[in-house]
């Protein structure tokens, strides 16, 4: 009686996981992976995107979408690829199995470029609110886009910025996908606009200690060191230069603007530079309500979760032209997006490249980033 009792309710719980997983006949349901860090030292950044994404499927599920004249609902399958580029392959293939509508994510340029193969394999579309390295969408994949300015465009936009002010130019990277892609960037037109790269050092994504790199950078006595990588390096890396009394600007791209930076630095932050893709906050159209609305929900911005939010909301939007879920059909309507965007307006190029974005300098001001100018 017993096992018959267990075998009932085994079988309910079953029924019931189908259906939260499939469509039924009065709703459409719309499963999006959402793919970042969660864990490890990016994961305040991988959290950040994922709970953009989830305020996107919220306020999509509350305003009510409706798909070929059938109500429809989103739901979020949040996967955590630990930053790492052989657990992203892994995450790609768990969406590809579950049959995912598409991908938003990841987050990492390492970890968005040996996922976009299995997601165009299977025809899956993949936004990344963050993946910044140019190769990304340089692929000829038809299922590939981002809404954030690319590496090429933050590359150029800090090397002008950095030539107006230094003349010699120290460099190191994280040796991945991302920070290798933009430090070479960076050097090739530093060097172009006349600078001199006294140094270009390599770290990786999981150091913490920069003493000897720093000490053999100070011997060639720069008056700038750019930084390619993450605010979980960058941080630690500010304040161990000042402590060796290395008194050089500090620039860095994107994956230094976060307010983890200015924690990990503590005072050592005040007067660092940073680029991020866009412009500010308070210039976008909407950013400041999501700010508001975000913050209640889920605290500080860290950094892309605007971003991931117009990802979701333009996916979706595609599929509500498409009057369908189906990635085949909706692909197409995506690549034609012209979404209005908290960000801004979302349209891409043929690669996948969001159509003019934009780059904007930062500096830290008593304590917070601030906008200096937008390239
Ligand atoms: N764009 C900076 C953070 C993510 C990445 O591109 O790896």
């Amino acid at each position: 009686m017993r096992n018959t009792i267990k075998a009932f309710i085994l079988a309910i719980a079953a029924m019931l996981a189908a259906c939260a997983k499939h469509s039924t006949d009065s709703e459409l349901l719309i499963r999006i992976g959402s793919a970042a860090p969660l864990t490890g030292p990016q994961s305040h950044l991988g959290k950040d995107n994922d709970n953009g994404v989830r305020m996107a499927a919220d306020d999509l599920n509350v305003k009510g979408i409706v798909i070929g004249e059938k109500k429809a609902k989103v739901v979020i399958l949040s996967e955590d690829d630990q930053a790492d580029p052989r657990t992203a392959t892994i995450v790609a293939q768990k969406f590809v199995d579950e049959e995912v509508a598409g991908v938003i994510g990841h987050f990492n340029s390492g970890t968005s470029i040996p996922a976009s193969r299995i997601y165009s394999d299977a025809g899956i579309p993949q936004i990344s609110p963050s993946a910044t390295a140019t190769s990304y969408t340089h692929q000829g994949f038809k299922t590939t886009f981002r809404v954030v300015t690319n590496d090429n465009q933050q590359g150029h936009a800090l090397a002008v910025f950095a030539t107006r002010v230094a003349k010699r130019i120290a460099i190191i990277d994280d040796s991945t996908a991302y920070g290798r892609g933009i430090a070479d960037r960076f050097e090739q037109d530093v060097k172009s606009m006349g600078a001199n790269v006294v140094a270009h050092e390599y770290t990786n994504d999981h150091a913490t200690d920069f003493t000897a790199i720093l000490t053999s950078i100070k011997g060639k006595q720069p008056d700038l060191l750019f930084y390619g990588g993450m605010d979980a390096q960058a941080g630690p890396m500010m304040r161990q230069l000042r402590n060796l009394g290395l008194n050089v600007l500090f620039l860095g791209a994107d994956g230094s603007k976060s307010p983890e930076f200015i924690r990990l630095a503590g005072g050592a932050a005040e007067g660092a530079y940073a680029s991020a893709p866009g412009i500010p906050l308070e210039s976008m159209p909407g950013g400041r309500d999501f700010e508001k609305r975000f913050t209640a929900k889920y605290g500080k911005i860290q950094l892309y979760s605007p971003y991931s939010y117009d990802a979701t909301m333009a996916m979706v939007a595609a599929m509500e032209k498409a009057g369908s879920i189906d990635p085949s059909v909706y692909l197409p309507y995506l690549a034609k997006s012209d979404y209005s965007g908290v960000t801004g307006k979302i349209s891409f190029d043929r690669n996948g490249d969001i159509l003019k974005g934009a780059v904007t300098i930062f500096q830290v001001k008593d304590g917070n980033w601030k906008a200096v100018s937008t390239l």
